[in-house]
């Protein structure tokens, strides 16, 4: 959806509405955070580059704790998942899955089934990786201005108190002679949560200084082994209420106090509620004995387990299966556009469109 060119059509005007709704309730639908220090204006800032996101494509949770609710569109589309948000035209779009189809569909037997299905979303986590990759040489330059290809913690910290609006040169000039930074309560708590996790990235011998490769893994830790246990830690440690390092179902879906404002909320949050369970008990939880311990978590975030890939493509497949072979044909894909690809002004701009 492009608003910057061309004129405002009735298709532009109900996609923006359409848009502008989502927005409105994906708000909604997201409980407050329990972790203070990731609160959303500082990681879901797009902008912001040099911070870890909160949401990492292709990981089936966030950062803090939530679910990633389009993880399996993430794995279906790859890298075009763009394509098909900013791309309206219906016939378009159809055609451009059609086209996936016939790729998912390895051997040409005109149906997907569960082993090329997790062949393809094991291609396209690959792919969302190798985006990282290419994003993290732009922002390695933007945090390396010296271009020596070594980031020290203070010059990404003096980075990072930039992008949230302190005086770069002032603050670089305090660091450098030892002055006391005044920041405020919230701003240090990511700080040291940034740092911890700096110096974590920081692979042996520790030189305290991050190379491009290092800097990827802070950015991104889904794909190291080192940063995947070190970020399953923060997620458990955040949700465990005892301080036993497992999570019980209780701990997993507990909601913080006073998130629930109305009838509507309260709906949106049984619903939250109900989602987490269903993924604790059925998914992660993996041996089923009502614990999660670390390792689960590990196993159940890191995106190159092709055991969940598989299991991922299964439950695809049940979502739209319609005449039960266990396979998908072309139709049953197109049926279920919106749960493969997420365009949701797909078929809303096709009803525009008979309507006129
Ligand atoms: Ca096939
Ligand atoms: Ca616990
Ligand atoms: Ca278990
Ligand atoms: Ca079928």
């Amino acid at each position: 959806m492009s608003i910057t060119r061309g004129v405002w059509t009735v298709h532009h005007l109900a996609a923006f509405f359409a848009l502008f709704v989502i927005l409105i309730v994906g708000v909604q639908a997201r409980p407050a955070n329990i972790s203070v220090h990731r609160s959303k204006h500082v990681n879901g800032n797009e902008d912001n580059e040099i911070l870890p996101p909160d949401h990492l494509n292709g990981v089936k949770m966030e950062m803090d704790g939530h679910l990633n609710k389009d993880f399996h569109q993430e794995v279906f589309l790859g890298k075009e998942m763009e394509e098909f948000e900013e791309d309206s035209e219906p016939k378009k779009n159809r055609k451009k899955l059609i086209e996936i189809f016939s790729k998912v569909d390895f051997n040409k037997d005109r149906s997907v089934s569960a082993k090329e299905l997790q062949r393809w979303i094991m291609e396209k986590t690959e792919e969302h990786f190798q985006e990282a990759v290419k994003e993290n040489k732009r922002n390695f330059h933007a945090v390396d201005p010296d271009g020596n290809g070594l980031v020290t913690w203070d010059e990404y910290r003096v980075k990072f108190l930039a992008s949230k609006g302190f005086n770069e040169k002032e603050v670089a000039e305090k660091i450098k002679n030892n002055e006391e930074l005044k920041v405020d309560e919230e701003t240090q708590e990511i700080l040291e949560s940034l740092k911890d996790r700096w110096f974590q990235a920081d692979n042996p011998p520790a030189d305290q200084l991050l190379n491009e490769e290092e800097f990827l893994s802070f950015l991104h830790p889904e794909h190291s082994r080192g940063m995947l246990k070190y970020m399953v830690k923060e997620i458990i440690r955040d949700l465990d209420q005892d301080g036993d390092k497992q999570l019980t179902r209780s701990e997993f879906i507990s909601l913080p106090m006073g998130t629930v404002e109305n009838q509507q909320g309260q709906d949106i949050d049984d619903e939250w509620v109900r989602d987490r369970k269903k993924e604790f008990e059925e998914v992660i939880d993996a041996n089923h004995n009502g614990i999660v311990t670390m390792e689960e978590l590990e196993e159940y975030m890191d995106p190159m387990n092709e055991y969940n890939a598989l299991n991922e493509a299964k439950q695809m497949i049940a979502v739209a299966d319609e005449n039960q072979n266990h396979s998908l044909e072309l139709e049953e894909i197109l049926k279920y556009s919106e749960y493969f690809t997420g365009s949701k002004f797909m078929d809303y701009a096709r009803n525009v469109h008979e309507e006129f």
